[in-house]
């Protein structure tokens, strides 16, 4: 089978990339990625010496390049992960989330529709349920909770859900739908939490906590959503949508504090800093779905998982270095610009 992977030169895509070429030798993949500020095609380096990998860089939202990239190459199924994802950049300015959250995944939805296609799959997120209080510790997200935005990023993530379903009952397309919970692990970009945290320690810089630091996550290591989205778009069934989590709760205090410890860094560093505007107080997925249907659990507790992240971060300093001073954004021209489609 032919996969195309978009946004596979972010975190999630990028793991997912790797997961595939390791479970599924027998397929080829075609990564679609605009190369925005969170794409870094070095990330991709180890798979491109693969010859079942090829990297097309463009855009999702480009009617035009999309569909004559969807006549030539056919792809048997497309796993939307491109999208901008920070919630901060959302709020700061949220035209670009709409942009390509939104009307990105249309124009893939409409090439799937002319030119044929096994499975749609849209990577969405738990955000779309909105946030649970504090002192309800025993609620929790379920495919049936009403949507529920808190901010421009969320509100566009759901919308591409709606349009996603909508597309499933008039046209019949055979899509399907994972919300996901806070993934953490390798290649995660160094603007949210956990590696923003484990960079800065690793400076002896404050380290930058919003509010009280109360708010709750449920953590997954990324390699567990990349499971789970490989179950769900060969063994999932079409029209439906699977919550993926880890039962791995933490509030970002805790998460700092493990990561300050792990780092044998002082508590000194934590500065709390204003409040995100919106901020959700707490996300829970309830995966009892995915793991009846398709027999999907997390295999990575949280103590496990963010120690290995902080051993990838300490012998991967070089990429995020890399991404810090903004070198990263030449390795495109230097290494491939000559060789690859643009
Ligand atoms: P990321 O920001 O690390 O990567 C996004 C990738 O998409 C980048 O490589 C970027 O270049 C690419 N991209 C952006 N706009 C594009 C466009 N118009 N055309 C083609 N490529 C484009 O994001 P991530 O954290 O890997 O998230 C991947 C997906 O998973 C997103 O859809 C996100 O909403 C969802 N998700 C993320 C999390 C999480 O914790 N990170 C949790 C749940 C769901
Ligand atoms: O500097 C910070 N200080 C801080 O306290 C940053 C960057 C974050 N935070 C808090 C805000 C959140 O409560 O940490 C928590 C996690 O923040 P992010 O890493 O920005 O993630 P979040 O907003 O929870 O969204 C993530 O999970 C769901 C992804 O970025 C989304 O793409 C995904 O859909």
């Amino acid at each position: 089978m032919k996969l195309m992977v978009t946004g596979g030169a972010g975190f999630i895509g990028s793991n997912f990339i790797y997961y595939e070429l390791k479970h599924h030798p027998e397929d080829t993949i075609l990564c679609l990625d605009k190369l925005t500020y969170a794409g870094n095609l070095s990330t991709l380096e180890p798979a491109m010496k693969n010859s079942n990998f090829q990297f097309i860089r463009g855009d999702i939202a480009d009617r035009e390049f999309v569909n004559a990239l969807f006549q030539k190459e056919k792809p048997d199924l497309v796993i939307n992960f491109a999208a901008e994802s920070h919630v901060d950049r959302s709020i700061e300015d949220p035209g670009i989330f709409l942009q390509t959250n939104i009307l990105g995944t249309g124009v893939l939805m409409d090439a799937c529709r002319t030119y044929g296609i096994k499975r749609y799959h849209q990577v969405s997120t738990d955000e779309v349920y909105g946030d649970l209080p504090l002192d309800r510790p025993d609620l929790f997200f379920t495919e049936e909770t009403k949507l529920h935005t808190s901010s421009p990023y969320s509100a566009s993530k759901a919308s591409a859900d709606l349009l996603v379903l909508a597309y499933y009952r008039t046209f019949h397309l055979p899509v399907s739908i994972t919300r996901c919970s806070n993934n953490y692990g390798p290649y995660h970009f160094p603007e949210k939490l956990i590696p923003l945290m484990i960079s800065r320690a690793l400076a002896d810089e404050p380290l930058p906590v919003y509010g009280k630091g109360e708010n709750v996550r449920d953590w997954l290591y990324v390699e567990d959503h990349c499971a789970a989205i490989d179950l769900v778009i060969r063994k999932g069934r079409e029209g439906e949508i699977y919550n993926i989590g880890g039962h791995n709760e933490r509030t970002n205090l805790e998460v700092v504090k493990t990561i300050l410890k792990e780092l044998k860094k002082p508590e000194s560093l934590i500065t709390y800093v204003t409040d995100r505007p919106g901020h959700d107080m707490r996300y829970a997925i309830d995966p009892e779905k995915i793991h009846k249907e398709l027999g999907w659990l997390p295999q990575t507790k949280f103590e496990d998982g963010i120690r290995l992240t902080i051993k990838w971060y300490l012998e991967h300093r070089q990429w995020w270095e890399n991404i810090l001073s903004g070198e990263y954004k030449n390795y495109f021209n230097t290494m491939y610009g000559k060789r690859l489609h643009q």
